[in-house]
């Protein structure tokens, strides 16, 4: 495999040889591995990166149903991240909800050239008469931090003129390396601002807040509903089918559960110091995950009717599914799978796949840190990245008023030794012996890998579904389920299982002939790169 690796990087002009020769390794057991992350991507490459906007506000800011979020750019910036993404929401009794609309300044040629502050004004203006919210959010697009509009001062205006909080950010899509930068700025100005503001008094036993989940084809839905048959209160997710409000009272849970560590883990460690509340990583994705998270959560607060309830459900839940998914498994096992997805589904989904008997033979973030890829234990090497110099690095202290002691210092210790609390050990530990592994990975990489590897299913988002369908290989989107879902729980697991079955299974893929049957491998120039 090293050689076949080699040789299609030999392709690529001297520097892009080097850059991506550190960004790509092969897992050899009983070794610590070392990857280069979080880079930037070299221009030329097509790679599958979103930008720094699009983590901001599609991301985090995008699923929080009850404020209104203002793209201040051009109007191709605000569609990107209005439908695609697949913010699910609903309405609380009472509440607001304006997931469905897509607020903008659609600044055109002359907004650049003299300016969009006006606009934006009005479009705050008409947003707060119409509408009525509760708080704003602005987000700045690229032109925006070219130009120079003051969005800030945009916004502190604002909040005086209508008495409530307009929150502004300036995430322009340049701002940082990717994505991840922008969930950053967004989780930033939401600790800063909105946790913790609110009035509600703890008082549920068993309270949890959902950090990470976004709800993507109503996984958080399908989460919050076995978490609620066990008995637990859920404060707050984030951001997904999120409020405003329950933002605010975030601070009042007694436990933080982190599904996706990229887009969150450093908003749970300050709630940790501001707040108290200790965390775990937790896995929705799968069966197997399930039911060990499940188990976690129940240990953490320890009490034996908990524990007994939580296995009374794990056990209905899976006589549910169980007659399913052993059919699934029986028409999938042994197959092979390539996994390309942002900063955590890439893990996550390791485990559904295993699950249903399918071997990851590829695996690979778009934007992970190296934290993602190779534990926590090596964010103390990192702390300098290429985001440094553009992300605030945010630093709280305790809140001596709402600060809770949730666990003993004792307590804490012996439970970190059988649940992962504040842990979290990375891709590559759990990946199997001679599992390629891919940071930022790009279109031609990504052929030749399946040229030489005809691996039988793909999963992986819009920007490489189509060419690698076309390759006669079933394509699965997993940032967008394909407009499906949702795949999380024990109920997700079951769609999960049977949209991959119909894949693999379709008779269409006789009509296709694979490249690999036409054209030698590693063929034409590279084009693209530094020479
Ligand atoms: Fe976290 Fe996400 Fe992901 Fe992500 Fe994303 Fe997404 Fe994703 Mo698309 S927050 S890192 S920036 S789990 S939008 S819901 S699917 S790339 S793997
Ligand atoms: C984003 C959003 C995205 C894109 C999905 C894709 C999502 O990065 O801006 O490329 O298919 O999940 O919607 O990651």
């Amino acid at each position: 495999m090293k050689e076949f690796i080699d040789k299609v990087l030999e392709k690529y002009p001297a520097k892009t040889f080097k850059n991506r020769k550190e960004h790509i390794i092969i897992k050899k057991a009983n070794e610590v591995q070392k990857i280069t992350a979080n880079t930037r991507t070299i221009p030329g490459m097509i790679t599958n990166r979103g930008c720094c906007y699009a983590g901001c506000k599609g991301v985090v800011l995008g699923p929080i149903k009850d404020m209104i979020h203002i793209v201040h750019g051009p109007i191709g910036c605000s569609y990107y991240t209005w439908g695609a993404r697949r913010n699910k929401a609903k309405a609380e009794p009472g509440g607001q909800n304006y997931i469905e609309y897509c607020f903008s300044t659609d600044m055109q040629e002359s907004d650049i050239i003299f300016g969009g502050e006006k606009k934006l004004r009005r479009a705050i203006k008409e947003a707060v008469e119409i509408f009525h919210p509760r708080a704003i959010t602005i987000s700045a697009t690229c032109p925006v931090g070219l130009i120079g509009d003051d969005i800030n001062a945009v916004a502190s205006e604002a909040e005086k003129l209508y008495g409530i909080q307009v929150l502004a950010f300036n995430c322009e899509g340049y701002k940082g390396v990717s994505q991840s930068a922008g969930h950053h700025i967004a989780n930033n100005n939401l600790m800063r601002n909105v946790i913790g503001t609110g009035t509600k008094v703890p008082t549920e036993k068993h309270s949890i807040n959902i950090l990470g989940e976004y709800n993507i084809g109503g996984d958080g839905w399908e989460i919050s509903r076995v978490l609620k048959k066990i008995g637990y209160d859920i404060v707050c997710v984030m951001t997904g089918d999120g409020s405003y409000e329950q933002i605010k009272n975030a601070h009042t849970a007694s436990l933080n559960i982190v599904q996706c560590h990229r887009s969150i883990n450093y908003i749970a460690e300050m709630m940790e110091i501001k707040y108290g509340i200790p965390w775990i990583k937790v896995n929705f994705i799968g069966v197997t995950g399930t039911v060990q998270t499940l188990r976690d959560i129940a240990l953490f607060f320890g009490e034996a009717e908990l524990i007994e309830k939580t296995e009374k459900i794990i056990a209905e839940e899976i006589a549910e599914i169980e007659g399913e998914m052993h059919y699934y498994k029986s028409r999938l096992e042994g197959k092979t799978a390539f996994l390309y997805v942002g900063g955590s589904r890439s893990h996550h989904y390791q485990s559904i796949l295993k699950d249903l008997g399918i071997e990851t033979i590829v695996s690979g973030y778009e934007f992970a840190h190296r934290d993602d890829y190779e534990g926590r234990e090596v964010i103390p090497d990192i702390k300098l990245d290429a985001d440094s110099k553009n992300i605030e690095h945010l630093t709280v202290e305790k809140d001596e008023e709402k600060y809770r002691m949730i666990l003993s210092r004792a307590k804490y210790e012996e439970l970190a030794k059988v649940i992962p609390l504040a842990k979290y050990d990375g891709l590559i530990k759990d990946l199997d012996e001679d599992t390629v592994v891919i940071d930022d990975y790009n279109h031609y990489e990504s052929e030749q890998l399946i040229k030489k590897l005809k691996p039988d299913m793909f999963f992986s988002g819009i920007k490489d579904k189509y060419v690698v369908q076309k390759m006669g290989v079933t394509s699965k989107q997993l940032h967008s389920y394909d407009y499906s879902g949702p795949y999380a729980g024990f109920r997700g697991a079951v769609i999960f299982a049977r949209e991959v079955t119909s894949g693999v299974h379709t008779p269409a893929w006789r009509f296709v002939t694979p490249p690999w049957k036409v054209e030698p491998l590693l063929e034409g120039k590279v084009v693209g790169g530094d020479e």
